[in-house]
């Protein structure tokens, strides 16, 4: 906790629900962190890092964590300690007292995180309890049914590894087993995979693809199983993921998410920055071209934003605005510059490394940033920033020659943990760039150019040098094109008149409704001529107007949840967020009434047990666990009328924390009708505590404005106010007549006050120097309390104003 300067400690500072599930109470920072201290040639603090792993890390602990984060984060960091403990104890100068306790510990951990591959299919569970595993009724998990593709198919890398080292194959094949259900259970039409699939019987729960959050390392481990293992299966699925991907998810600079079945239709118009990775992974593929322009088309987003949000839409703009300190960007900038040589991605790093900096650096380490619209800090720094982003940053600026060991022989994790290339047991294709006589030699056995083409790309390893020769610009030839992509940088130019074509899929609609029916709107410029419409299928349309996206700013109309029964009523109202679907509350005239009652399970992601206390009744459920439309299915199959869905993290509010409307599954959503509200855990406390303590309490759901007993209020009158700076000399002293408006600043945060003054409102000499001391001192003790950082955000002018601020919904 970067802020605080304390460690993170699970149960001693409140629950953030699933963030915190990496937490074991297994000092998983260190852990993730030790192989990072070698490459950076710490190895002192290594030594002490490790000494103190041994002695004092248990494994047994009564925690929940995330299986997929306890395997890529703690199994994987003891692995790659354990592989820099060996090398410096057989290089004889250090680590003489290493025993492989590393191994015996990653051994220990491999065996708590075995049960749960105990299911039907062979998916793992999302979760386990490192004491009592699933079964045992002390696990507290094992309830869960949905995982995601990710979390189940990044585990081949540690797994091998482990089973290579410890001469154990259990671990291999439970690992190799879930790639298997996976890839059994991948769309067969289009070749691609949903985001959440469930554990026993391998049904996809959530059907949309992309290669972001939920799928991406399991694309990742698939080309990386092949690289370490040496098995040709792995790079044969791979290399059929990769081209439905690019097929339909990559449309350069773009990579979009569309629905696994239906893989021309794109589900959602933001992207997440874990997608940021997938250059990186493009570049072992060798295909260069597309990752160039996806990293540049990154790159000017975060030129824009300064880092890149946690979901930009494809226009650019902050879907949501949190930064977390995620090293994917650097890691594909990292690649591309492996692969191309091209200083120019030296200097995207060197943008990274003066960003952290001036925003994120704080006394205690690095704080991840709240809302990059704001600057604000958080007090977290996930443990992947050390684990990752440090070592690709470092490794983007050493020379090879540098480093402590050759990182040509290892390959770097998702977590960027150091496996040896060696515990492949066949050899690798790629044994560096093929040239020369070896080159010619192998080409004149194939014969035809296509073959010697496909030679070349396959054995070699991707770099500009072997697919592009004798074109040192080929990177920048692709990136120009991308240079101005979010406008930052780009002197105004009116819009040219050109062509599009739309693709209409001969959907039947005429070619305007269906531009409308996408939310774009035409408008008729002045020497507009019809359009241009030649046959069904693809049209091609003249442009002959401009085209204005509907705006995605569109407000979150705060509801209430109104307590009416004895004793509160209707004095208790708590702000709640609206949904996308179900029921439109706002159309109820009287809003929702009926008594609450709480869900069992309170997450309500399974079947109800107790539908005969629901039915009819508004249910109370918890948020995680699954999507908001899950658990409205089931508690509106159980006869609820409605749901008050209550966040899972204890101290939220709504004071604190931007409404947002809850959205649907990336699924049509019609078929839930019932009302739907949202309550941050403080509101939502209320309201339970309330149900402890009165058997029956019955509340209305409605929008805010529509509370029973509220004030009514006149209708605000919308002023907008000018301010423009006076040339000096231009108002002489006690020349301002007429109304003056006077704007204060407080401590304690700035607030500004207006006070309509008569005339001679000016500042006598003496009040005006006081006043102005008193502002300097405000000035500076608002930055030194709250650093400088915020202010050279607010400062920024490409960053919207807080006025501004877009429309918040839960990714
Ligand atoms: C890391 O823990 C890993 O890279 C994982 O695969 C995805 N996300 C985080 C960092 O953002």
């Amino acid at each position: 906790m970067p802020l605080s300067c304390r460690g993170r400690v699970r149960g001693q500072e409140p629950n953030r629900g699933d963030v915190d599930d990496s937490l074991g109470k297994f000092s998983l920072t260190l852990i993730d962190s030790l192989d990072t201290l070698v490459l950076l040639n710490k190895l002192d603090e290594f030594e002490d890092g490790v000494k103190k792993t041994v002695k004092d890390v248990r494994l047994d602990n009564d925690v929940v964590v995330s299986v997929f984060e306890t395997n890529i984060r703690v199994l994987g960091g003891l692995l790659g300690a354990h592989v820099m403990a060996d090398l410096l104890r057989q290089r004889g100068d250090r680590m003489q007292w290493y025993q492989d306790e590393l191994l015996h510990m990653a051994k220990e951990l491999g065996h708590r995180l075995l049960p749960a591959f105990n299911t039907t299919s062979g998916l793992p569970y999302p979760k386990i309890n490192l004491r009592y595993g699933i079964q045992s009724p002390l696990s507290r998990t094992g309830t869960e049914s949905d995982t995601c593709t990710a979390c189940a198919g990044t585990m081949i890398l540690e797994f091998a590894a482990l089973s290579r080292m410890s001469g154990d194959s259990v671990f291999e094949d439970y690992a190799r087993k879930a790639l298997d259900v996976l890839w059994e259970r991948r769309q067969k039409g289009s070749d691609l995979v949903g985001t959440v699939i469930n554990i026993h019987n391998g049904e996809w729960v959530r059907r949309d693809s992309g290669v972001g959050a939920g799928i991406d390392s399991y694309y990742e481990y698939l080309m990386k199983a092949y690289i370490l293992l040496g098995d040709n299966v792995f790079l044969e699925r791979f290399n059929i993921h990769y081209s439905a991907i690019m097929k339909y998810i990559s449309q350069p600079p773009l990579l979009l998410n569309v629905h696994m079945h239906n893989p021309t239709v794109s589900v959602r118009s933001w992207m997440d920055s874990l997608l940021a990775f997938f250059p990186g992974l493009q570049v072992f593929r060798g295909d260069l071209k597309p990752a160039i322009e996806t990293h540049e088309m990154l790159y000017q987003v975060t030129k824009q934003h300064k880092f890149l949000p946690e979901a930009f839409t494809t226009e650019f703009r902050v879907h949501w605005g949190q930064h977390l300190l995620r090293p994917e960007f650097a890691e594909s900038t990292y690649y591309l510059y492996k692969a191309t040589g091209d200083p120019y991605y030296l200097r995207v790093g060197q943008s990274i490394v003066e960003k952290l900096n001036a925003y994120t650096r704080v006394p205690c380490g690095f704080a991840a940033v709240q809302d990059v619209r704001t600057g604000a800090h958080e007090d977290r720094m996930d443990s992947f920033f050390l684990a990752e982003m440090f070592k690709y940053l470092y490794l983007l600026f050493t020379e090879k020659s540098q480093l402590p060991i050759d990182i040509d022989d290892y390959i770097l994790t998702t977590e960027a943990h150091l496996l040896p290339l060696s515990l492949s047991t066949t050899q690798s294709s790629c044994q560096g760039n093929v040239t020369g006589r070896n080159l010619d030699s192998a080409l004149t056995e194939t014969t035809d150019s296509a073959s010697q083409e496909e030679y070349l790309f396959s054995h070699s390893c991707p770099s500009t040098e072997t697919l592009f020769p004798n074109n040192p610009s080929f990177a920048k030839s692709i990136r120009d094109s991308y240079k101005y992509l979010t406008g930052v940088g780009r002197a105004f130019r009116p819009l040219p008149v050109r062509e599009i074509e739309l693709p209409l899929h001969d959907n039947g609609m005429e070619p305007m409704e269906f531009l409308k029916s996408m939310g774009i709107s035409l408008t008729q410029l002045p020497q507009a001529t019809e359009g241009n419409f030649e046959h069904k299928g693809v049209f091609r349309v003249k442009l002959v107007a401009e085209v204005s996206p509907t705006t995605e700013e569109i407000e979150v109309v705060p509801h209430a949840v109104q307590l009416i029964s004895p004793p509160f009523l209707g004095r208790t109202v708590l702000t709640a967020g609206p949904a996308k679907f179900g029921m439109d509350i706002s159309k109820q005239e009287h809003g929702v009434k009926g008594s609450i009652v709480k869900a069992s399970p309170y997450t309500a992601c399974v079947q109800i047990d107790n539908t005969a206390d629901i039915k009819g009744h508004i249910a109370l459920a918890l948020r995680g666990d699954c999507m908001f439309a899950t658990k409205a299915r089931q508690l509106q199959e159980a006869g609820a009328i409605g749901v008050i869905f209550i966040d899972h993290r204890e101290g939220s509010n709504s004071d604190d924390t931007p409404l947002f409307q809850m959205v649907g599954d990336g699924e049509s959503t019609n078929d839930i009708t019932i009302a739907l509200v949202f309550l941050f855990g403080r509101e939502g406390a209320v309201l339970t505590s309330a149900l402890e303590e009165h058997q029956n309490v019955d509340v209305l759901l409605l929008p805010k404005e529509n509370h029973l007993g509220r004030e009514k209020r006149e209708k605000p009158v919308g002023m907008n106010i000018k301010l423009r700076l006076a040339e000096e000399g231009e108002l002489e002293a006690g020349a301002v007549r007429g109304p003056t408006l006077e704007l204060v600043l407080e401590k304690d945060g700035v607030v500004l006050e207006e006070e309509m003054k008569e005339s001679g409102g000016e500042l006598s000499t003496k009040e005006e120097q006081q006043q102005q001391e008193n502002q300097e001192q405000i000035c500076r003790t608002e930055t030194d309390r709250e650093d400088l950082r915020t202010e050279l955000f607010s400062a920024d002018s490409s960053l919207p104003t807080n006025s501004q601020t877009e429309q918040k919904t839960n990714p």
